[in-house]
């Protein structure tokens, strides 16, 4: 079913701003009923948030595997044992969650997956010949970050996307690196986002290779420069030139140089930006600990090289939204968007406009447009001011002149333009 009534969904939207949301995301995503909270960054992911979540999840889903990635799934409690074998158990402090089982194991909820990955991969992999392989999934994470905020932007539960690439030389892991690089540009272009790859800290991942993608939002925590080159990239082309777009000049406030920055003035952009994804090269760092090895073709055994690919899937909803947002609510891309059209039926107790809003119910349907039918007794500028809120990218509105003259009203969300038109023309506009 494409179509949902809104007098039998769970909308819970609030008409107050909540007084603990410092950031837009979070109190346009309190208001609209995406979310609530359940303890300090761990939240409840309500209807209408969950849609999205999973559009979200299935965009990176599909250029993973476009990227000859396999999806896998692994455990979100793992033993503790692992990580005295790559020796971060000690070093990762008190943002892991560390836990005992009812025989005093010692557990902990995973804040990433490297060393769950390379125990998989040990057991099975021995030989070059099985390589390269990218392995990912899609799961929760749990850090125990000292200052949650800014709702799911910085959680202490959140869902990420983590790959992991395992290639038999140097070689074979920068062509890794850079077909996850591409991937990631092509992902959040998916998404209707500008994400600008800045050479970054590995942190505690470690390595040697990292960027950091940042999208661009006027309220991002971080100020960045970046060559105008980003907002022109032809990524559909299958033979991208991937090294050279890992060389345009991108840089965080702090470490940018205007004395020696490589890009002439009228082509450098400053903006602001939010981290949504950060990958990283690290070569030997637990496969060589762990002692993941495969035998060359020279017979010889060495450990394999790995990177790992991690992007913010919870994060992105609140990032999405500090890019598209005006003062009345949420304005969702339409790849993301957790309906596409809002059907606003403006009087329900008349026979006209219900005839002809559950008219247009059953051919949305038919077509497969995901609709929120608003068929409640709301008043007017209650119905609007709901819609506007909750973001969806167009509205159909039927009232009782139109009904009467077989007309309906297609508003965007984006722009606010509206047409009247008759129920064919937009479902052309919509499918067309
Ligand atoms: N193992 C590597 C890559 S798989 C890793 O964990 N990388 S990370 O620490 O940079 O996290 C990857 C992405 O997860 C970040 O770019 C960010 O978008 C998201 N993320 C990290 N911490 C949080 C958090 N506390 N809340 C929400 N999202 C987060």
């Amino acid at each position: 079913m494409s179509v949902v009534r809104l007098s039998r969904y769970f909308l819970p939207v609030l008409r107050e701003d909540p007084a603990e949301a410092e950031i837009v995301s979070h109190r346009l995503m309190l208001r609209a009923g995406l979310i609530q909270q359940a303890a300090a960054g761990i939240y409840n992911w309500l209807p209408l948030g969950f849609r999205v979540l999973k559009k979200i999840e299935q965009i990176v889903r599909e250029e993973m595997d476009r990227a000859g990635a396999i999806e896998i799934l692994m455990p979100t409690i793992q033993p503790a044992q692992w990580w005295k074998e790559s020796g971060r158990y000690d070093d990762y402090g008190k943002e892991m969650l560390r836990i005992r089982d009812r025989h005093d194991r010692e557990m902990l909820y995973g804040p990433t997956n490297e060393e769950n990955v390379v125990d998989i991969f040990r057991r099975h992999v021995k030989s070059y010949r099985q390589l390269p392989l990218n392995l990912y999934h899609i799961q929760w994470k749990f850090r125990d970050e000292i200052r949650p905020r800014f709702g799911v932007m910085r959680g202490r539960e959140f869902l990420m996307k983590d790959a992991y690439s395992f290639d038999y030389d140097f070689a074979g892991a920068k062509r890794s690196y850079e077909n996850m690089f591409l991937a990631y540009l092509r992902t959040f272009r998916r998404m209707g986002l500008t994400a600008i790859p800045m050479v970054a800290e590995s942190g505690p991942i470690g390595g040697n290779m990292s960027h950091e993608f940042q999208i661009l939002a006027s309220t991002g925590e971080s100020v960045v420069y970046y060559d105008a080159a980003f907002e022109e990239l032809d990524l559909a082309a299958e033979d991208v030139e991937v090294e050279a777009l890992t060389r345009l000049y991108a840089a965080v406030e702090e470490k940018h140089d205007p004395e020696r920055c490589p890009v002439p003035a009228e082509r450098l952009r400053k903006a602001r930006g939010i981290e949504v994804g950060h990958i990283f090269y690290f070569g030997t760092k637990y496969s060589a600990p762990m002692g993941a090895t495969v035998t060359g073709p020279d017979g010889r055994e060495v450990a394999v090289e790995m990177g790992s690919y991690g992007i913010g899937v919870s994060r992105l909803v609140g990032a999405i939204i500090e890019a598209y947002h005006d003062e009345r609510g949420i304005v969702w891309p339409e790849p993301v968007a957790p309906f596409r059209v809002g059907l606003v039926n403006l009087r329900p107790d008349d026979a006209d406009c219900t005839a002809m809003a559950e008219a247009m119910c059953t051919r949305l349907d038919r077509a497969g447009v995901e609709t929120l039918y608003d068929d409640t007794q709301e008043r007017a500028g209650a119905k609007f001011a709901t819609m506007e809120l909750i973001g969806l990218p167009w509205l159909v509105v039927i009232g009782p002149r139109g009904a009467r003259s077989g007309l309906v009203e297609l508003r965007s969300r984006r722009d606010g333009t509206a047409t009247e038109l008759g129920p064919d023309a937009v479902l052309q506009r919509l499918c067309g």
